[in-house]
């Protein structure tokens, strides 16, 4: 199945703030995974895996470092005519000034770039998801079914489903109904499904009842710019599918295999230690399907008398002696001092190699300073953590802090991006 009359438009995050505070002075897609990726590296590297290479990724805020990064990773070649282009809302001069309110909105800001004839098919993307799909069969499905719009589709449980879209669908795979985040039993009656339809199509349940949307679809252009433009509909999941499976045809296509929303400081949290261990739900070490990221031309990682178990090292680290690092994520450049231990953390590295040893002002130098000890937190980037700081949660806070360079959220600390910890604190 032939995608190259595609094109891929990537929900790069609204106004949510669910990733508070790792989205607070970044655009969602720039977040950085799994050591030396960022969010947007999985989306755009499964559409290139699926021969799809022109893509948009909407975001709201203009960053410097997230177009670097788009611009230094995907380049093509001239005569394939593939492109991945930033469209932020606060550059958006087309049909209104204002910010993106949903993902319809967003999309419908947009329309002036699908404009040109090629463009047959539009298919649009989540920009906080973990999974790996090949976008040629869920193409296949759409064209085979002659629908309008295709919904991909994966059995959840019905403990999921008041998170997700959750789809009704008939014999033949057509969408009769389809309700957003349903939040009681009489809604989620309306849609469930009978477990044995989805063994009929080759999927064993294990008992799971609902089909939830996974929030990419496919739609034939015409079909999505009438729709956006003859509504107001602002959101996908909420507005246009409910509406318009009564005057279109919606197909859903099944997929089964590990798909992760990582759109929360939990799930964002989960997803990067699952990468960490022995068997990983996702495998990014998958060759036929690789996931793509800037290349990058950073010395090998230095490390002394260091004990690492179940865990992701990247480039460009320096580690001490007497060093336990255990089921963690330890990101590009990270430097920890001596008699540190580290465990289930995700630390996201630094921006820069800093000269090693104290600096000249005497301020806490960027890493992991000396005899500290870092237990279930997210470092973001550049963090300066001092000597002998503990942080490990000791009260099980849940929620705290709203500009403190230490935060709680979902029960995770996080030091946040450029932040300071001083010699000696304690949490
Ligand atoms: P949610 O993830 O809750 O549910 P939403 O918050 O609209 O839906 O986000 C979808 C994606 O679009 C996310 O990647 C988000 O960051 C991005 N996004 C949101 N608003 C945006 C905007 N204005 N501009 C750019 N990007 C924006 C959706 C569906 C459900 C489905 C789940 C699956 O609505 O039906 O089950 O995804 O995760
Ligand atoms: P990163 O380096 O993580 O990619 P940037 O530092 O380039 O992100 O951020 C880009 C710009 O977008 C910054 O100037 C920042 O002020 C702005 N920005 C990002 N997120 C927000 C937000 N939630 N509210 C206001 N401005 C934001």
């Amino acid at each position: 199945m032939d995608l190259s009359n595609t094109i891929a438009l990537i929900l790069g995050g609204g106004r949510g703030t669910r990733l508070f505070p790792l989205t607070k002075i970044r655009a969602k897609p720039a977040v950085p995974l799994a050591a030396k990726y960022r969010l947007i590296d999985i989306p755009i590297s499964n559409c290139i895996n699926s021969g799809l290479n022109r893509a948009y990724v909407l975001t709201q805020f203009l960053s410097e470092s997230l177009h670097r990064h788009l611009r230094q990773t995907y380049t093509f070649d001239h005569f394939s005519g593939g492109f991945v282009e930033l469209l932020a809302a606060q550059q958006t001069v087309d049909e209104g000034t204002d910010w993106y309110q949903g993902t319809a909105d967003a999309v419908r800001k947009n329309l002036v770039h699908l404009e040109e004839d090629w463009i047959k098919h539009v298919l649009i993307l989540s920009g906080d998801q973990l999974y790996r799909m090949d976008f040629r069969e869920m193409m296949k499905t759409h064209i085979e079914s002659g629908a309008a719009a295709t919904i991909a589709g994966i059995p959840v449980n019905r403990e999921d489903a008041s998170a997700l879209g959750i789809m009704q669908v008939d014999d033949d795979g057509r969408v009769q109904g389809f309700i957003e985040k349903p939040k009681t039993e009489e809604e989620l009656a309306k849609v469930r499904m009978d477990p044995a339809w989805i063994d009929a199509r080759g999927i064993p349940s294990h008992g799971r009842d609902c089909l939830a949307s996974m929030g990419l679809y496919i739609f034939n252009k015409d079909v999505m710019v009438d729709l956006l433009r003859s509504t107001d509909h602002e959101d996908f999941g909420k507005e246009v599918f409910p509406e318009a499976l009564k005057s279109h045809k919606v197909q859903v296509h099944l997929f089964d295999g590990y798909w992760e929303d990582i759109g929360t400081i939990r799930a964002f949290y989960e997803a990067n230690l699952s990468l960490a261990g022995k068997n990983p739900p996702f495998d990014i070490r998958n060759r036929q399907a690789p996931i793509y990221s800037r290349p990058r031309f950073l010395p090998p990682t230095i490390m002394g008398d260091t004990k690492i178990t179940g865990s992701l090292i990247a480039d460009g680290c320096r580690i001490g002696d007497n060093v336990t690092i255990e089921n963690s994520v330890i990101g590009l450049r990270t430097v920890i001092g001596d008699n540190v231990t580290i465990k289930d953390c995700v630390v996201m590295g630094a921006d820069h190699i800093e000269d090693a040893g104290p600096q000249a002002n005497g301020a806490v130098p960027t890493g992991i300073g000396d005899g500290s000890t870092i237990v279930g937190t997210i470092l973001d980037k550049n963090c300066r953590i001092g000597q002998n700081v503990k942080i490990v949660n000791e009260k099980g806070i849940e929620n705290q802090g709203e500009d403190e360079p230490l935060q709680v959220r979902d029960g995770i600390p996080i030091v946040i991006k450029n932040a300071t910890i001083e010699d000696g604190f304690v949490m």
